[in-house]
């Protein structure tokens, strides 16, 4: 595993159980980021999830400094991998 980076705040919105939260967390687990996670159990965090991005789905990721915030596990992988993995 990588050693831990230092990066802007990234919060994922998750469920516990949800596999494809899972999904994203082993990913950033692997890239050494550390997540402000956010759980839907909570019912006014739900409600700010779709606030934000328009319905009631986990994974959601929100790059605070980029600006960033996207559903959808593999692309949330895939950015992570872009963004903080291994340069050339
Ligand atoms: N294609 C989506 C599927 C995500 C998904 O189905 N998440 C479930 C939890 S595992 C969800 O948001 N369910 C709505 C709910 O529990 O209210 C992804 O890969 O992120």
């Amino acid at each position: 595993m990588n050693e831990p980076i230092h990066h802007g705040p990234l919060i994922l919105y998750i469920k516990v159980g949800c596999g494809y939260c899972a999904k994203v967390l082993q990913a950033g687990q692997e890239l050494g980021l550390v997540f402000d996670l956010k759980t839907v159990a909570n019912p006014a965090v739900a409600e700010e999830l779709i606030a934000r991005g328009g319905k009631r789905q986990m994974p959601y990721l929100v790059d605070v400094d980029a600006g960033v915030e996207m559903y959808e596990s593999d692309a949330i992988v895939e950015y992570l991998h872009q963004k903080f993995g291994p340069k050339e």
